[in-house]
């Protein structure tokens, strides 16, 4: 059995490419790079890779993360400039002895040195949804901080090994050197091969909080199906925030077992997501609740179009 599941509709292109790779029996660190990379090199999503929303100071600052569930090496990056993709990069650092996660300055010395490829990741697009932000905050007091649609994914290869990988610019309008959850292991994402994988998005100060990846994969390990590791974990999370804080960020998961099967929790409306395994073609689902309870369902055509056009529709600088 193979598989593959992913935060929000933008990962469905690199979902479809990662297939391909597993349905010939490739290997799940191959196919989820692959995927990854398809969504940063997009320059229409605005929070991942090029054409991500830059930090206060109008620079990108990028996060990923790569862990191999078969032999838990783990590789991250944060708040790394000016490279293409930091999913590689990440991949490339998980097979260290050491010096497995590296921020800024430190990063962008390593990458240049093992020859990836340099880019200015600030598209004018990224440009003008930050001056027209900045405009808004100060005519309508608004919170500065948005920030939804980090890449999160966990991979099945027909071998039984399991991967799980995150690439995200994290919060628009963050502090320079800002690290949210996604390159931390347990918090933004975690896999093992003998249980399963999960992977998260949403505001990170909150999921680091709760080592949601980590606490739906202990749950998995006891015996769990992925759909109801992630309710649990998802719920407990929610209410112990809002016990404790009076309110809880947004949070949503993917998770998949070593046997293919998969489950999503949220504690959003409208959370999208992306599947394809052995027995499943790629589909997209989005997320409502009913009756208290996250349910989903494959997204129709007319939202898919709408996705597109709402994310390509000319921007006009205010
Ligand atoms: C972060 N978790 O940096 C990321 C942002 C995100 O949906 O996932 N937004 O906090």
């Amino acid at each position: 059995m193979w598989g593959i599941i992913a935060t929000w509709r933008m990962a469905a292109e690199g979902i479809e490419k990662a297939a391909r790779i597993l349905e010939n029996d490739g290997i799940s660190g191959d196919a989820i790079e692959t995927a990854i990379k398809e969504v940063e090199d997009f320059p229409y999503y605005k929070s991942v890779g090029y054409g991500g929303l830059p930090n206060e100071e109008m620079e990108v600052e990028l996060d990923a993360a790569y862990m191999d569930g078969t032999t838990f090496d783990i590789g991250a990056v944060a708040a790394i400039k000016d490279f293409a993709n930091p999913i590689s990069i990440a991949r490339r650092l998980s097979k260290e002895a050491v010096n497995n996660l590296l921020v800024g300055e430190g990063a962008e010395k390593f990458a240049h040195k093992e020859g990836f490829e340099r880019k200015n990741m600030l598209s004018d697009r990224a440009k003008i949804h930050y001056k027209n932000r900045v405009k808004d905050v100060q005519e309508l007091e608004i919170k500065p901080y948005s920030g939804h649609d980090t890449v999160g994914m966990v991979c099945l290869d027909s071998h039984g090994d399991m991967t799980a990988a995150t690439s995200t610019s994290g919060l628009f309008m963050k502090k320079k050197g800002r690290v949210g959850d996604s390159p931390i292991s347990g918090s933004g994402f975690y896999v093992d091969s003998t249980a399963g994988g999960a992977s998260a998005t949403g505001l990170g100060e909150d999921l680091m909080k709760g080592c949601i990846s980590y606490e739906i994969v202990r749950l998995m390990k006891e015996g769990k199906h992925p759909q109801e590791a992630c309710d649990i974990a998802v719920s407990k999370l929610d209410q112990e925030l809002t016990k404790r804080r009076g309110k809880a960020g947004d949070i949503s998961l993917v998770a998949m077992n070593n046997k293919g099967e998969w489950g999503v929790a949220t504690n959003i409306e409208g959370f999208s997501f992306a599947v394809a395994t052995q027995t499943q073609k790629p589909i997209v689902y989005v997320t409502k609740r009913e009756h208290g309870k996250c349910v989903h369902q494959e997204a129709s055509s007319e939202w898919l179009e709408n996705y597109m056009s709402t994310r390509m529709a000319p921007l006009i600088e205010k």
